[in-house]
């Protein structure tokens, strides 16, 4: 079939709409009509060139939510009309990562998706002149059109909103899974936040809902905080207004540090300080922001001697295909809030105006609805 894409046809440069040919799925995977689909920092980081797995031409975009339109043979756990949120980390549920309790992992997929292809090492995306173009993340979610495999598909309800939960593919799920799958916040603590984007307001609200105490959030731009403040946090700090060092700072604010601080901002200099305000002797700092190649997280050993505990986490930690609806049924109980986040409503042809605003620091979530 053809369908119309942003295509990203190299580093650095706007994406290009256009038609393009999609083969049909074949054994394993489904062909998904994509309704709509946020623009993730992720999505920029990788376009920028900055991604040592990004490779060109491709089709980004990773944060979307569709509609089955086709299932490929041996397709148990889907049929045409389900409503579908893309994984980016799939969920097989029989390796051995699935199979560990202590990781979301899923590894069945990882090489051929970070390839750009599909399972079978081919892409279904292609130019009208043939040549192919590859896949991102296993999603491509800036096509109209896509297909993926059965195991990166989350089932969720038919009555949830396409332009609002698309965000769960990606940006509330790994803000709130941070707090509760990865860090396991505990009621009454104290945290602290840097980066107050997508991904940093749904840490706030995440944490919100574990009951801490301090929410205490940074950012460099001031029209962050209001946003901030709505979903639950306490305090505000922009680094440019301290005199002095930050984490000096963020320490004495917090009584000592924070239980749990978050880099949600993929800057390695962030990414210590926010190690380096975690509480003496048990504070646990989790990093979720994406650097680019070349970059390197640094600090001093005695930082970790003295009780520190340093992690990740991809994806919030979540098992999509089991999570992601449940996620999507707190959003549709009113136990957590996307709409104020997604600040502007674009169509695919403005899709490039939506990264301009995302660097300009003027929207908080863009969504592309087709
Ligand atoms: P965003 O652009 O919406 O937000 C980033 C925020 O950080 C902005 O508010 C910006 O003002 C702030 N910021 C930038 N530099 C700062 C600094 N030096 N100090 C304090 N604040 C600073 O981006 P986003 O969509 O929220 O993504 C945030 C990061 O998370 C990106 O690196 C993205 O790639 C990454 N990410 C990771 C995962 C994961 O699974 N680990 C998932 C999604 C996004
Ligand atoms: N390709 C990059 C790393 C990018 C990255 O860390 N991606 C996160 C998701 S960001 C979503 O917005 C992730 O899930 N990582 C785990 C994985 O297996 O990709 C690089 O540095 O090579
Ligand atoms: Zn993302
Ligand atoms: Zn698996």
């Amino acid at each position: 079939m053809r369908t119309t894409a942003a295509v990203a046809l190299q580093a650095g440069k706007p994406m290009e709409i256009m038609e393009v040919n999609l083969d049909g799925p074949k054994a394993g995977e489904v062909l998904v009509e994509i309704k709509a689909t946020g623009l993730c920092h992720t999505d920029d980081f990788t376009l920028s060139g900055a991604d040592p797995e990004g490779a060109f031409p491709a089709i980004l975009g990773h944060e979307g939510a569709g509609v089955v339109v086709e299932v490929g043979p041996g397709v148990t756990s889907l049929e045409v009309g389900d409503h579908v949120i893309p994984l980016y980390t799939p969920e097989c549920r029989e390796c051995d990562y699935c199979l560990n309790p202590k990781t979301n992992l899923c590894q069945k997929i990882r090489t051929t998706q970070g390839a750009g292809v599909m399972p079978d090492g081919t892409s279904r995306f292609s130019m009208l002149d043939g040549t192919p173009i590859l896949h991102y993340m296993g999603c491509s979610t800036f096509s109209n059109h896509t297909v993926l495999p059965e195991i990166a598909l989350a089932k969720v309800r038919k009555d949830a909103p396409f332009d609002k939960i698309c965000y769960i593919g990606c940006g509330v799920t790994t803000g709130i899974g941070a707090v509760i799958n990865t860090a396991k916040v505990e009621i009454g603590s104290t945290a602290i936040v840097f980066g107050l984007g997508g991904i940093g307001l749904n840490v706030i609200q995440g944490l919100r809902l574990a009951g801490a105490d301090m929410i205490v959030g940074v950012d460099l731009n001031d029209d962050k905080e209001t946003m901030a403040r709505h979903f639950g946090m306490t305090h505000f700090v922009n680094p440019k207004k301290v005199q002095g060092d930050i984490v000096g700072h963020l320490v004495e604010l917090t009584g000592g540090g924070g239980d749990y601080t978050f880099d949600a901002t993929g800057n390695v200099t962030v990414m210590r300080q926010a190690l380096e305000s975690a509480h003496k002797g048990w504070g646990e700092s989790v990093i979720i922001g994406v650097a680019g190649a070349g970059q390197e997280i640094s600090t001093r050993p005695f930082q970790l001697v003295t009780g520190r505990v340093w992690r990740g986490t991809a994806f919030g930690g979540a098992s999509g295909r089991t999570d992601v609806p449940k996620i999507v049924d707190w959003y549709m109980d009113g136990k957590i809030e996307i709409d104020p986040m997604i600040t502007h409503t674009l169509k695919l042809e403005e899709i490039n105006k939506g990264f301009e605003m995302m660097h300009a620091g003027e929207s908080i979530r863009s969504v592309v609805v087709y």
